[in-house]
């Protein structure tokens, strides 16, 4: 197992990570951060230095060079190769998250499924069970509800179109394909109510496709499951005047 080399916290900044595998994430682009950005400033130095150094005052005649011999194509090689190298790190690092968010699915402790359509959002939820489609699944429009701690796999469909399960707070990010159910998981960190949104334009009412996850306490969800239980379970013999 590869540990990253720093604790990330830019993003942090903006937007808080609340699943196992956000700071990983973070991580990867922090690295790109500090790698892209240190080269620019040594680039952005030596640019200037020479604008500077060789100002027309100071050497009022221009040489021609064509760049051939290997005393000047030093200058090229040595920085190409230096570069090559910054690449294969953030690969390796890159793979490795990758396969841990995508491809590693970590058993399941509950089950919810995610329907994108033009615009909005349904999630189904497995009820106390933990399994989908049994007489206690929850369905709700454009509010998921999750609990702290808890593995969760998520079956991903669209009606339509193509949209994209956005969770920021997760930093996960899922197209969502007609005709197909795609798996992956996540596992919350930090309770709170967050956003959730479509992150592929899908037609003209793409912008208004936002939700909202709560990410409850194991005591919140349970309460909000018992309120929210399916009107047969409810109750054994339902009275239809203590419907709404
Ligand atoms: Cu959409």
């Amino acid at each position: 197992m590869l540990e990253p080399l720093f604790q990330p916290f830019l993003i942090d900044w903006l937007v808080p990570s609340a699943s196992t595998y956000a700071d990983d994430i973070d991580f990867l682009w922090e690295l790109i951060f500090w790698i892209v950005g240190a080269w620019f400033l040594a680039t952005e130095g030596i640019f200037f230095w020479l604008i500077i150094k060789f100002a027309k005052k100071r050497s009022p005649k221009a040489q021609y060079i064509t760049g051939e011999l290997k005393s000047q194509k030093q200058y090229i090689s040595y920085p190409h190769m230096a570069v090559l190298v910054f690449d294969i790190l953030i690969l390796v690092f890159a793979v490795k998250v990758w396969y841990d968010v995508k491809q590693d699915l970590p058993p399941a402790e509950s089950t919810v499924r995610v329907i994108g359509q033009q615009w909005a959002w349904t999630f189904q939820n497995a009820g106390p069970d933990g399994k989908l489609d049994s007489a206690d699944d929850i369905t709700t429009m454009n509010e998921l509800h999750v609990q702290l701690g808890t593995v969760y796999h998520y079956k991903l469909e669209a009606l339509d179109v193509l949209h994209n399960f956005s969770v920021p707070v997760f930093r996960l990010k899922q197209d969502a394909i007609p005709g197909r159910v795609i798996t992956g998981w996540f596992e919350p960190t930090l309770t709170g109510e967050y956003d959730v949104q479509c992150a592929e334009i899908c037609g003209i009412g793409h912008g208004l496709m936002g939700a909202r996850i709560h990410i409850e306490t194991p005591e919140q969800h349970a309460a909000w499951m018992a309120s929210h239980a399916p009107i047969s379970l409810a109750s054994a013999t339902p009275d239809v005047s203590a419907e709404e």
